[in-house]
Parts: structure tokens; C-alpha cells; sequence
């Protein structure tokens, strides 16, 4: 994993990562998660990047040491992450440790209000490591965690001196 993320161009490089069966988006369920597609995501969150200088690279997996290793990744190249991991967010301590370990801003984002649902989806071992969660705003709250995470470089980037 550690080619998932090309060196950072422009104001660098944000990592967004879904976790297991949300490579099913779009095809099930769409009365709780709509009907838009991970590709649809994708894009949403490349769209809101780019209108910030951003890069973004996406990664999917259903396997909770893929995502471990895609986070290692980002290690050095991305300026931030933005997660929905899916189940694994109520039961990984590996995830939670390895976003930890990379000291880069994570935002946790949920599709659906995770604290509408049920008990075993209130707990998250990520919303405390986090630096913001977005849960409950349908694949806008992707957008939303990019753009957040735009603020936190300052309108010229972390070097700049200016923010
Ligand atoms: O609301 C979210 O984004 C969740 O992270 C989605 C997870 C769930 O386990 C979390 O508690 C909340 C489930 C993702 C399943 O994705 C599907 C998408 C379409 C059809 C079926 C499953």
C-alpha cells in the first residue's frame, strides 16, 4: 500500500477512505443510503477538493488490514483524512491506532445518524482521535470533510504564515 498515494502536487493531497460494503452504494438500501454510487462519492469528494487546490485519492476496501495500510500510506504525502469505516468504525481498534499513528487529521464521516440507529452503532473507536464527525448529512458530509479539512491549510497552504 504504500504506492497508494502519489507524491502531493498543488496544496497536497487528501485521503479518502470507505470501508466494508460501501462499494455497495447506490445498488441496496437506497432508503438509508440513497442512491448515489461509491464512484458518485468519489467524484463528490474529488470535486470539493479540487475547488480548493486539493488532490484526492480514494480507496475502498472490506478488509479492515487494507484500510490499515492505506492510512500508513498517507503517512508523509496526505495533509489529512477523511474515513467512514463503515461497521468496522463500532468494532477496530487496529484502525483507530493506525490513524493515531499517522498524527494526521482525520474527519470521520457517517451517511446515515449513526445515533438514530441501532444502540451498537453509537460507539465509534475513531469520533475521540477525530477531528471532526459528520454523520447523518447522506454523501454531502464527504464534501463537507474535504472542505473542512481545506480550512485547516489556510488560504495558502500550511507554509504560508498566513493562517
Ligand atoms: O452511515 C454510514 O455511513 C455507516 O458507516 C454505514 C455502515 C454502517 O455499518 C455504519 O454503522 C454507518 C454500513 C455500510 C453499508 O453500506 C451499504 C451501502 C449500500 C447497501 C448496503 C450497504
Amino acid at each position: 500500500m504504500s504506492e497508494a498515494i502519489p507524491a502531493p502536487s498543488g496544496r497536497g493531497t487528501v485521503l479518502v477512505l470507505n470501508g466494508p460494503n460501501l462499494n455497495l452504494l447506490g445498488t441496496r438500501e437506497p432508503e438509508k443510503y440513497g442512491t448515489s454510487t461509491l464512484a458518485d462519492v468519489e467524484q463528490l469528494a474529488k470535486d470539493a477538493g479540487a475547488a480548493h487546490g486539493l488532490d484526492v485519492e480514494c480507496f475502498q476496501s472490506n478488509h479492515e488490514g487494507a484500510l490499515v495500510d492505506a492510512i500508513h500510506s498517507a503517512r508523509g504525502k496526505a495533509i489529512g483524512i477523511v474515513i467512514n469505516a463503515g461497521a468496522y468504525t463500532h468494532t477496530s481498534v487496529a484502525i483507530r491506532d493506525a490513524i493515531s499513528a499517522v498524527q494526521l487529521p482525520a474527519v470521520e464521516v457517517h451517511i446515515t445518524n449513526v445515533h438514530a440507529r441501532e444502540e451498537f452503532r453509537h460507539h465509534s473507536y475513531l469520533s475521540d482521535i477525530s477531528k471532526a464527525v459528520i454523520a447523518g448529512a447522506g454523501i454531502m458530509g464527504y464534501r463537507f470533510a474535504v472542505e473542512y479539512l481545506a480550512g485547516l491549510q489556510g488560504p495558502q497552504g500550511p507554509q504560508s504564515g498566513q493562517d
